[in-house]
């Protein structure tokens, strides 16, 4: 049966996620993209409403959100602001590999720290040479006795500066291509060093950092699954984080068509509201229609995953579809506002900036075509859910 229909809980849900970005997001928004300010006390909120951590299970004191409420929770907060959205939502991209392959004692101890008191965690893939070509990767660990010693660098880390441990992609095996990858989880200490922060084009509010391990002493049971089996946990673990991207994409696409909309009803020009003239209605059409089909793609991969599914085809086509969709509507709403929206004094600018990056972070929208067209062209047999 196909239907999304919500259940009370889940409007419940959606309606507290709105209220939430309506009343502490939207009022600073703007504010903190100008200036650039860390978000701190908006992320505390919404860790004290259960609004972060959200797929953490509830054994290990989550709220145990499905994929689904997770993408409508996301929808809203990038609806107030994308950048903030991006903060509360690391520590999800950080904890999914543990959900992934991690052992029980490290989703105790690890899951546990998040949801016991506010602290922060973060995803460390990227490197200055290994963007979309994760296999590049030259990050170390080597295994010393009963520890893992970590050297290298990685950018672009979100909440970075203020993370508390960290999940690392690291060779263990540097002449095995993607076979020679693990995954690990790192606590911060004085061997890790945050280098530098990012000043960035959009999604202003949120940290990104180059993060270095010098090294960085861990112990050996803190290896996420298997050595060399990284690779396979990060892919997975993008398969279920690329929805909550696509519903990000979404809310800034549907924040930027509300904008356009009411200020079509307001301008008036050849004496008339904008919206009267076809030129902007079929602009408005446009955009609702990808507003619309966003996130139906999106729910789609996030219901795929609640049922146990590999959604790797899906997930990547809600990530693209919705990040280039979210592209072509904040730059329609700019057109829409005429002059006028190219001004920072009008707010959809600041739309236009934050949807670009969403045709690049978790895959820019090439990689994702590129997954489309392998899993269209040479179909990967995994069974379901997929398995490290
Ligand atoms: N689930 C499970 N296994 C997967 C998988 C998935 N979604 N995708 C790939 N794999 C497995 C393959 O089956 C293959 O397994 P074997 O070792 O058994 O052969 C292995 O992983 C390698 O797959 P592939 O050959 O497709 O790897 P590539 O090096 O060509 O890389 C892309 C594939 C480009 C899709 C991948 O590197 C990617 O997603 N890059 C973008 C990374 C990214 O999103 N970075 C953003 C920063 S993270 S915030």
């Amino acid at each position: 049966m196909v239907d999304f229909t919500l259940t009370d809980e889940q409007k419940a849900l959606r309606e507290m996620a709105h209220d939430f970005a309506e009343k502490e997001i939207r009022p600073v928004a703007w504010e903190y993209d100008r200036d650039g300010t860390w978000p701190e006390e908006i992320l505390r909120k919404a860790w004290e409403l259960g609004l972060m951590n959200g797929h953490t299970p509830e054994e290990y004191g989550g709220p145990g959100l499905t994929y689904l409420e997770g993408a409508i929770v996301e929808e809203e907060l990038s609806w107030g602001c994308s950048g903030i959205a991006t903060s509360i939502g690391a520590n999800g991209l950080a904890t999914a590999p543990l959900g992934v392959a991690g052992s029980e004692e490290l989703k105790r101890k690890y899951l546990g720290m998040l949801t016991e008191e506010y602290k922060l965690a973060s995803f460390c893939l990227t490197e200055p040479d290994a963007g979309s070509d994760v296999s590049g990767m030259r990050t170390t660990a080597v295994r010393k006795g009963d520890k893992y010693v970590i050297n290298g660098s990685k950018c672009f880390i979100t909440n970075g500066g203020y993370a508390d441990w960290y999940t690392v992609y690291a060779k263990t095996d540097k002449e095995a291509g993607h076979r020679g990858i693990s995954c690990f989880v790192v606590p911060r200490d004085d061997t890790v060093t945050v280098d530098k922060k990012e000043d960035k084009m959009g999604q202003r509010a949120s940290n990104t950092a180059t993060i270095t391990f010098n090294e960085t002493e861990i112990p050996a049971d803190h290896l996420i699954g298997e050595e060399n089996k990284g690779f396979k946990i990060a892919m997975m673990t993008l398969d279920r984080t690329r929805p909550g991207v696509a519903a990000m994409a979404t809310g800034i696409a549907r924040a930027a068509f509300e904008f356009a909309t009411e200020y079509s009803k307001e301008r008036v020009q050849f004496g008339v509201p904008i919206a009267m003239h076809q030129a902007i209605q079929f602009m408005i059409a446009d955009m609702a229609t990808k507003v619309h089909i966003s996130r139906l793609a999106t729910w789609n991969s996030a219901v795929l995953l609640d049922q146990g599914r590999r959604n790797t085809i899906e997930s990547s086509h809600a990530k693209r579809f919705a990040a280039d969709a979210a592209m072509e509507v904040a730059t329609d709403a700019v057109q829409v506002y005429g002059g006028y929206g190219f001004i920072k004094d009008y707010p959809v600018e600041k739309l236009m900036r934050d949807a670009k990056i969403m045709q690049l972070y978790e895959g820019t929208s090439q990689i994702q075509r590129l997954v489309i067209a392998r899993e269209t062209l040479l179909p990967r047999r995994i069974e379901e859910p997929a398995t490290v």
